[in-house]
């Protein structure tokens, strides 16, 4: 059935009740932030972000995986949130009940103001011991120093595993720069190495962020996807699942898409261009 076009995306905007904001890579990218699909730099322009964001990557060589991570987190820390970010934050005070889904592990939406975004992939703030599940019993008393002052740059507090992580030592992060393997810290409880808190590709979404996120994409009546190329899943799927429960979807993204054909109105411009727009 040949899709009605409404109007005006903002007027859509402006009549919803219900409305999902999803994100990816794409918003963070005026902020500075590369995307998964820019070509990678310095020691990491060997590999595809796709072979390093995987537990095979680190268990190959975990300094090199952790120095991209530590690499991304200084990228990060030295972003602002863009105005894609803010107009975000600004269509949550307007619709109270809005829901921010990111893939995104970076932090700018909460800078931006978003309350609580659904991180459907993790973050980059909340690195976690390897053997996190192997600790669900209280804590052997050893507790491991680490092998030398964690370079962490933030204080790395896991909820299953508290207290596990060496402290932050200085609260700015290890820049490696374009070059640099940085070797990961040691738990503080059992030595074993700390990771990146994201969710690698072949491990699975955090139970809890996935549900939230399909019931949000299933009970909203626009869903707006933004700077997302539409392709890893089970992330992808959320935005289909919205245009299935016969939500009105609005993808805001330079270029086109697989998702081009479940939008009903696809705004060629990037987030920070077009976002502030629907909310003025
Ligand atoms: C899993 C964290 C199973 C790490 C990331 C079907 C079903 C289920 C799984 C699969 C499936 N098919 C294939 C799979 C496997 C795989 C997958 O999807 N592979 C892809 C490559 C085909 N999925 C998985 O492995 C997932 N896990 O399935 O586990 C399982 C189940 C039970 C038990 C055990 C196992 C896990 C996927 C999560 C991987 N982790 N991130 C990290 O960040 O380091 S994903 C990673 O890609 C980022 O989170 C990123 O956000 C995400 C998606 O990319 P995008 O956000 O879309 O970014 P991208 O660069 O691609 O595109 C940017 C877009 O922005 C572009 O379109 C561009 O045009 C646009 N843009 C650029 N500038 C702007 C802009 N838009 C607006 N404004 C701008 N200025």
């Amino acid at each position: 059935m040949e899709q009605v076009l409404p109007p005006d995306a903002a007027a859509v905007l402006g009549q919803a009740r219900r409305v999902v904001v999803f994100t990816g890579a794409g918003i963070s990218a005026e902020s500075g932030v590369p995307t998964f699909r820019d070509d990678l730099t310095g020691l990491w322009a060997r590999f595809d972000a796709l072979q390093l964001a995987t537990p095979e990557a680190f268990h190959a060589d975990p300094d090199l995986v952790w120095g991209w991570y530590e690499w991304r987190r200084a990228r990060v820390r030295r972003a602002e949130p863009n105005p894609g970010h803010l107009a975000t934050a600004a269509i949550e005070a307007l619709l109270p009940g809005t829901v921010v889904i990111t893939q995104n592990v970076d932090d700018l939406h909460e800078r931006a103001g978003s309350r609580s975004p659904v991180h459907l992939h993790g973050s980059l703030f909340a690195p976690r011991c390897v053997a996190e599940a192997a600790h669900p019993a209280p804590l052997p008393e050893t507790v491991a120093k680490p092998a030398r002052p964690a370079t962490l740059p933030v204080t790395i507090a896991s909820a299953d595993h508290p207290a596990a992580l060496p402290e932050t030592v200085d609260g700015e992060t290890a820049d490696p720069g374009e070059g640099g393997r940085v070797p990961p810290p040691r738990c503080t409880r059992c030595g074993a190495l700390v990771r990146p808190g994201v969710v690698w590709f072949g491990e699975a979404l955090p139970e809890a962020a996935l549900t939230t996120a399909v019931e949000a994409a299933a009970g909203c009546d626009v869903l707006l996807t933004v700077g997302t190329s539409g392709v890893v899943y089970p992330a992808a799927e959320i935005p289909r699942i919205a245009a299935r429960s016969g939500a009105t979807v609005i993808q805001v993204n330079p270029e086109p898409t697989p998702l081009d054909r479940v939008c009903a109105i696809n705004l060629r411009g990037t987030a920070a261009q077009v976002l502030p727009a629907l909310v003025a």
